[in-house]
């Protein structure tokens, strides 16, 4: 098995943390011009939505989409598992990632095609009405969040590595990108889950592989679109 995946992008990195949580030590490997405009060439062969993650069995099936790996690790390899037993936190996991998935990815993606820009084509009235969906976002998600350290529950799940990775975007990437306030303010319940979570040993792992990588892109990039 291997994961065609790259460091910079958030929806790989829930995949790291299944795996990480399972102990299954796979190779990863970076699709060339995945994350530039060189093409993507023969990747399209291996997942024809030009997206990572994809996960390859050894007898070459491929699987793309991040949530649906998990899904598949979680079957495949159920011990230890981060999909409670109770149907209802099981629901509240799924919940979590959708929420995630559905409503802060699609917020944050117009700062995200910013960020590939020069500063000097910012549309600021895009970038602060995208902020706002964002928080909207947020305050969904605000509602739904586990009050004891993790997304659902007390223990690591899948919800915590949908979750975690687009929550450091959106709290110290954005804010510092676009010299915007950190949305924190008004969501204590995300805050405390937030604060709590990073300190796990393999989320600190995947967000610090995150923040290597965006460090690693920002070196670079021109001079007047880094950070
Ligand atoms: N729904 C997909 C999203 C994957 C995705 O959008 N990956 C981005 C990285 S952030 C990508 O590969 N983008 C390359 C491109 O769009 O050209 C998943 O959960 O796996």
């Amino acid at each position: 098995m291997k994961l065609w995946q790259t460091f910079l992008s958030p929806f790989p990195t829930r995949v790291r943390l299944v795996l990480y949580a399972k102990g299954l030590d796979i190779p990863f490997v970076e699709p060339g011009g995945i994350h530039d405009r060189s093409g993507k060439g023969d990747y399209l062969k291996i997942n024809p939505l030009g997206r990572v993650p994809t996960l390859e069995l050894d007898d070459g099936r491929t699987l793309p989409e991040s949530e649906v790996i998990c899904e598949y690790l979680e079957d495949a390899y159920p011990e230890p598992t981060l999909r409670p037993a109770d149907p209802w936190a099981r629901a509240q996991v799924r919940l979590i990632a959708r929420l995630c998935d559905f409503y802060l990815v699609f917020a944050m993606v117009p700062l995200f095609t910013a960020s590939g820009m020069s500063r000097r084509k910012w549309d600021w009235q895009k970038i602060d009405a995208a902020l706002a969906e964002v928080k909207k976002s947020l305050e969904y998600l605000e509602h739904y969040i586990g009050t004891e350290g993790y997304a659902v529950g007390h223990s690591l799940t899948q919800a915590d590595g949908a979750l975690a990775p687009q929550l450091m975007l959106a709290f110290e990437w954005a804010p510092r990108l676009f010299d915007r306030p950190d949305p924190r303010a008004d969501l204590p319940k995300l805050t405390a889950y937030y604060t709590a979570v990073r300190k796990h040993p393999l989320v600190a792992r995947v967000m610090q592989e995150t923040r290597d990588a965006i460090a690693r892109a920002q070196a670079r990039v021109p001079k007047e679109k880094q950070i």
